[in-house]
């Protein structure tokens, strides 16, 4: 079918080609763990952006917070008003507690959604959470790396028995952004992208350029220091750059 939208990914390898994870989505969700294993705000900043060049809906879903410390409740709130302040709609789950994802059912009725996130995050259990009848395969995380093990090795789509399709995908190590034109990465990020008319210059690239709302907001603590600090390495980087130092894992 031709493809009105798709998520994609530059492969690890050296071979660097681009790998289409899923196409033709409703909306993403954008699995996320911050202990076993931890996923960077750097991860999560270029996984919504690749999803807003598309349109596509993007809902963060906090996972596994049976296992979080005081400590690390602490950083899931910090982190979840990040988005929210950005504009990103974050739930917080545990995959294996069917109660706490039983909402998602109904989401997913009459869609086609697609499970993204790093290895080991949870996708492939929650998918069998929510319909009791899939069995996919799922591995616990290696111990001494904390990271996942790439149990899911290819994507694949399942109907739900109550209604809609998942995608399954494999777990995302580092995430390039591909077929990107640098003087638009503001506008998928939200919260730069409505201050745009409020800009001196209404090209302005948010870097250093006098009277610039976005640096304005960011000096004020209204846009997030790590967002806007993500925004910052992805202009100033070079395409291949993500996968040499693989920074983003
Ligand atoms: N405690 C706890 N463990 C969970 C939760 N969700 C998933 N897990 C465990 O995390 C491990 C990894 O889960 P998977 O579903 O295989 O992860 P995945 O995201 O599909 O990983 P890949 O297929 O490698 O990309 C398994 O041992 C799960 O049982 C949760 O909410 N709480
Ligand atoms: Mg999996
Ligand atoms: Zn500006």
């Amino acid at each position: 079918m031709p493809r009105k939208n798709y998520v994609i990914r530059k492969s690890i390898n050296l071979s660097k080609r681009s790998h289409i994870l899923a196409a033709n989505i409703d909306c993403v969700y954008l699995i996320v763990t911050l202990v076993s294993p931890q996923t960077q705000t750097g991860f999560i900043d270029r996984f919504i952006v690749t999803a807003e060049a598309y349109h596509i809906p993007v809902t963060i879903l906090f996972n596994k917070i049976d296992l979080y410390t005081a400590k690390e409740l602490d950083l899931l709130d910090t982190t979840k008003k990040i988005y929210e302040n950005a504009g990103y709609r974050c739930l917080t789950i545990s995959a294996k507690q069917a109660s706490s994802v039983e909402f998602l059912k109904n989401e997913i009725k009459g869609k086609k959604v697609m499970f993204g996130g790093h290895s080991g995050v949870g996708k492939s259990t929650l998918v069998n959470t929510l319909d009791q009848n899939l069995n996919l395969k799922t591995a616990n995380i290696s111990k001494s790396h904390s990271s996942g093990l790439h149990t899911t090795t290819f994507a694949e789509m399942f109907a739900l028995s109550t209604g809609g399709f998942i995608i399954d995908t494999p777990g995302i190590r580092a995430f390039g952004l591909i077929d990107f034109d640098k003087k638009e990465l503001s506008h998928y990020f939200p919260e730069m992208r409505e201050l745009l008319p409020d800009c001196k210059f209404n090209n302005c690239q948010h870097m250093n350029e006098p009277k610039c709302a976005v640096i304005k907001a960011f000096t004020e603590d209204r846009i997030a220091e790590s967002r806007y600090l993500n925004y910052i390495k992805m202009m100033e980087e070079d395409e291949d750059e993500t996968f040499r130092k693989d920074i983003y894992k």
